[in-house]
Formats: C-alpha cells, structure tokens, sequence
C-alpha cells in the first residue's frame, strides 16, 4: 500500500482505516508553518478525492466517515497553539451553518487564532441561532463555513435577517460549494470567499486594514 505519491500514500492509509501509516505519511514534528502546509497538501485533497470516489460509488460512506474522524484527530494534534501577539480588532466569530462537516471550520479558526486574531467559536448552528448570536455579540467578522450546497444557500436567509435586525457584519464564506462554483459567494450575499484558511487570513486582515471606515460601531 505504499506509493511515491504522497497524496496517495496519505489517501491509501485512510481508506484502509490504518492510523499508524496515515501518521507516518504526515510527517514529524515540524514548525508550524510547516505543520499547517502539509495539511493544505495532503488532508485536503486526499479528503476531496475521497468524495468523487464515494460520489462514484468506489468507497463506502463508513470509508468516508473514518477518514473525516482519523483526520479531524490528527489536525487536532499538528495544528498551530494560538499566538501569543494578539491582534487589535473588533469582534468575530466562524460558524458551521446547518452542516456537520466540521473539519474546515476547525481548521480555519486554529489559522485565525495563530494568526493573532481572537474569534468565537459557534459550532454547527442553524440560521435562526447564528443571527441571534451575531446580534447579541455585536459580531463585526462573521466566518461561515458550509460544505454542502443547501447549507451555502442558507446563508443568504442569515445575511436577510441580520439586515432587518439592523446588524450589518462583514460576512467571509468558505468550503467546498464554493470552490466548485467561484460566483456563489456573491449569490448568497456574502462579502468575500476564501479557498483555504491561510488565504481566510489574508483576506480578515486586508479587511481590518479599510474596517474603520465601513463598519466599526
Ligand atoms: C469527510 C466528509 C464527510 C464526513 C464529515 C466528518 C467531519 N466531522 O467533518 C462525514 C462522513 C460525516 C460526511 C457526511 C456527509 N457528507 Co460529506 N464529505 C466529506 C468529504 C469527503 C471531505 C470534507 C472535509 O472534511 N474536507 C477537508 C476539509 C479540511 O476541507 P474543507 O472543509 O473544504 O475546508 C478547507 C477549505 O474549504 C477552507 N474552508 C472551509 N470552510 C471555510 C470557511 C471560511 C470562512 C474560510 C475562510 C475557509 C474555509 O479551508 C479549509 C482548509 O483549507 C467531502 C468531499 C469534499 N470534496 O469536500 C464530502 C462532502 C462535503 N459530503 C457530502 C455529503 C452529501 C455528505 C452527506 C449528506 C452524506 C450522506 N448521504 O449522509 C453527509 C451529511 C453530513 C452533514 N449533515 O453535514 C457532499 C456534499 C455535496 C453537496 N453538493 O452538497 C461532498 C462534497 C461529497 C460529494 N462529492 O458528494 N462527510
């Protein structure tokens, strides 16, 4: 079961639910940069191609959910602790909305965290529970993260009910619906979309940089 590739090497372990290989095919300890890189490199596409596999009918959903579960354990454990220099901004947090694919939104807010940003975890919510807490948290940067297309559409119901609440946060999506389709982001009324975490980052911060004109309360 081994091959150069690593991509396939990492994906093999996963389908044949071997946790001591897949461990081995991420790599030792590293800086964190270096730790956060190889995630991007073999956790992401090897999950996405086990979804076309299960798509096709290659690989059972019991194969899909050990994968997502031996990688959620293992970015658990190779991802970056929070930065110590923290970041001056204004409120934030990320959200799973309606969706029980967790793994990029974990990812997403170690990045942040990190990075120097402080933000507030939500976990998986519905519309109506998200709107209540942005409400009530002043949130300023709201991170949505959705995998699956009914999720993604869900978020223009939030952005409509923040509007009538008079709250008007920043919204950044991110997930796979939105790679798949570039000009869904603008659909569903979000502010911007992001396809990695490292680019979340990137994005947050050139939007803190013109914030105090458009939306500091
Ligand atoms: C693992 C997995 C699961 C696991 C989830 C485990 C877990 N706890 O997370 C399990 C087995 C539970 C599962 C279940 C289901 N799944 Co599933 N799953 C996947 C799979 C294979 C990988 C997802 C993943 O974890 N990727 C790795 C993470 C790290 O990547 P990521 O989430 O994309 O995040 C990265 C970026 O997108 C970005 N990002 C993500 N969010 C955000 C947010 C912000 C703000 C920013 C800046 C960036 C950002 O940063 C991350 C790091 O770079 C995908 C295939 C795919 N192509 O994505 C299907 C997939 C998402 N699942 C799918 C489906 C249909 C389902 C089920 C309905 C299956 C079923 N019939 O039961 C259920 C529904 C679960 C639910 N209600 O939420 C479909 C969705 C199709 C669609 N068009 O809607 C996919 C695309 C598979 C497919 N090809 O059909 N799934």
């Amino acid at each position: 079961m081994t091959s150069a590739d690593p991509v396939e090497t990492f994906l093999n372990a996963l389908l044949a639910m071997d946790r001591v290989m897949a461990k081995r095919a991420l790599g030792g300890p590293a800086s964190a940069d270096v730790r956060l890189d190889v995630v991007e490199r073999l956790v992401v596409p090897s999950l996405e191609r086990i979804g076309d596999l299960w798509e096709r009918g290659e690989v059972s959903l019991s194969q899909v959910y050990m994968s997502g579960r031996m990688c959620e354990e293992m970015v658990d454990a190779i991802l970056p602790p929070s930065d110590p220099r923290r970041v001056d901004q204004p409120p934030m947090a990320i959200a799973v909305l309606d969706d029980y694919h967790l793994l990029g939104k974990r990812m997403v807010y170690s990045v942040m965290r990190a990075s120097g940003y402080e933000l507030k975890d939500y976990g998986t919510v519905d519309a109506d529970a998200l709107v209540g807490r942005v409400v009530r948290d002043g949130i300023v940067v709201l991170l949505i993260s959705v995998l699956m297309l009914p999720s993604a559409l869900h978020i223009k119901r939030v952005r409509e009910a923040l509007g009538r609440a008079g709250s008007h946060p920043f919204i950044l999506v991110g997930g796979a619906p939105f790679r798949f389709d570039t000009e869904l982001w603008r659909e569903v009324g979000a502010d911007a979309m992001a396809g990695t975490a490292a680019e979340g980052v990137a994005v947050v911060r050139e939007l803190l940089d013109r914030l105090p004109k458009e939306h500091r309360a």
